[in-house]
């Protein structure tokens, strides 16, 4: 159902939160200070820096690790309740496993957390974000079905050591990208190309990592801590090109090979994998001459422990894309997962263009993508990404700014029609360092001046813009800042 116009309650409830986010590798820097491992992203860059569209890596980057306080600052300037951030498994276990813990990581984030409760904001914690201890790699990585147990060691120790003041845990950020990209494609750390049985090794592997955790805190943290655990999903608006069945069938088969892999499981009623892309997998895996199927079913034991197993569906919402049907799409490896699904995307030259190749301001997307996983599970929501890229420098963001005030007006419309969405969290508090487009993609709301050794933050319009709506809980879409001079309300 699309409402033909914006209408209902046009103002944020009082209870809804309204955040900012950033992720451990892109902006802490220190990357081998005071005791911390390295992670797979730190040695691939270093390995092979021409992986990096500007050669650059995030050795530095905004150097959050001795800037923290000036970016709490920036979070009580923008007046949000909320700032999810990631922590670094090979700052606190630089070995991966906690026979060895480095004491002076512990102190950072003790300190960083301290520093929001100061002010009351509120930590939400992403314990990993794509940065896995190297050593862990060496041994398989999420390729090794031991993962999940490591993953319950390292996450048992975050819960012992935070858990006090951290009271909401994500357990991966879009994995889909860990698993079809740093596993089966060969961009994203750790580079291994395993396409087509890598990808689905490492879906289940980290399907049954997050269950662990969430069991893990029901039983021995939950009752003391009062907790809520959930997991991050890109999650785009995908729409079928044509109205034939083909491309129907295409499109959901994409929603399933991003997303629906890690979220039917634990989300949907029955468990399990979703059906479609199983029998695809099943169906290709035997044309290939292949004894079994490529895509690993759980047992009937883990699908049981899976089921149910979060207390929230974090969304990071972006774009859109057009899918059709592909039988043969001469861009991916045989096999692979993409290949797999059998798809192609088409962006229309109507939308407007961010700086990622990916990233296109579609109408109302973010609306959809919400009434389609209300129709689907009806779960709680936190919108824990959403944002606009842009090449240059420049404070004056208008295009950001048209973005951010659309998605508000989809979350609003949202609302009234009873989505369970609890808040919107904006990618990024500031530009950082954006994987393999280096630093040649910003998506701040405070540019980073990185020519300066002290890595000064500015405020951007968007940031002006998106203080006047966590103020005011309204969208203006007249609303013009007067850049002079930013202030703590
Ligand atoms: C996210 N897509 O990645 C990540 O969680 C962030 O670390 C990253 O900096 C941010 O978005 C911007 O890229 C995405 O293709 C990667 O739609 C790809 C997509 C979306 C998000």
């Amino acid at each position: 159902p699309e409402p033909s116009s914006r209408n209902g309650v046009r103002r944020f409830p009082d209870n809804f939160r309204f955040g900012t986010a950033t992720a451990a590798y892109q902006i802490e820097g220190a990357w081998n200070a005071d005791g911390k491992g390295e992670n797979i992203w730190d040695h691939m860059v270093h390995e092979n820096p021409s992986i990096i569209l500007d050669r650059s890596n995030a050795d530095t980057t905004t150097d959050s690790y001795h800037n923290y306080k000036r970016d709490v600052e920036m979070l009580r300037e923008l007046g949000v309740d909320t700032y999810r951030f990631s922590l670094s498994w090979s700052r606190i276990l630089p070995e991966g496993f906690s026979h060895k813990i480095n004491q002076e990581g512990v102190q950072f984030y003790n300190n960083y957390i301290n520093e929001m409760l100061k002010y009351n904001i509120t930590p939400m914690v992403t314990l990993y974000h794509w940065d896995l201890p190297q050593k862990l790699q060496e041994y398989g990585g999420f390729l090794n079905p031991m993962i999940s147990d490591w993953y319950e060691e390292y996450v048992r120790l975050a819960f012992e050591l935070f858990g006090d003041r951290v009271k909401h845990w994500i357990t991966f950020n879009e994995p889909c990208i860990t698993c079809n990209d740093g596993y089966g494609g060969r961009y994203k750390a750790p580079n291994v190309n395993t396409s087509g049985i890598g990808e689905y090794l490492c879906i289940k592997n980290v399907v049954l990592s997050h269950a662990k955790a969430y069991h893990a805190y029901q039983k021995d943290f939950k009752s003391s801590q009062h907790g809520q655990i959930g997991i991050t999903m890109i999650i785009n608006w995908q729409e079928p090109l044509t109205d034939s069945e083909d491309d129907a069938l295409a499109a959901e088969l994409k929603r399933q090979a991003e997303w629906g892999v890690y979220v039917e499981p634990i989300f949907s009623k029955h468990g399990g994998f979703p059906r479609e892309i199983v029998d695809r997998v099943a169906e290709k895996s035997a044309e290939q001459g292949y004894a079994w199927s490529r895509m690993p079913e759980f047992t009937d034991e883990e699908r049981e422990f899976v089921r149910g197993s979060a207390d929230f569906l974090g969304v990071n919402h972006y774009t859109a894309f057009y899918i059709a049907a592909l039988e043969k799409n001469p861009e991916y490896p045989v096999p692979s997962l993409l290949d797999d699904i059998g798809i192609d995307d088409y962006i229309p030259h109507r939308w407007p263009k961010a700086a990622s190749p990916w990233l296109t301001k579609a109408p109302r997307s973010l609306y959809k993508t919400l009434m389609n996983l209300k129709s689907r599970y009806n779960p709680t929501i936190i919108i824990t990404e959403n944002g606009w890229s842009a090449r240059n420098a420049g404070l004056i963001d208008d295009d950001r700014v048209d973005y951010y005030r659309d998605a508000l007006e989809d979350v609003l419309d949202a609302l009234n029609e009873g989505v369970k969405l609890k808040g919107y969290i904006a990618w990024s508090l500031m530009d950082n360092f954006e994987w393999n487009q280096g630093f040649t993609e910003r998506f701040g709301l405070y540019q980073v001046d990185y020519s300066d050794a002290k890595r000064t933050r500015t405020p951007r319009k968007s940031a002006f813009v998106y203080k006047q709506v966590i103020k005011s809980r309204v969208v203006d879409h007249h609303y013009e800042p007067d850049m002079s001079v930013m202030t703590i309300d």
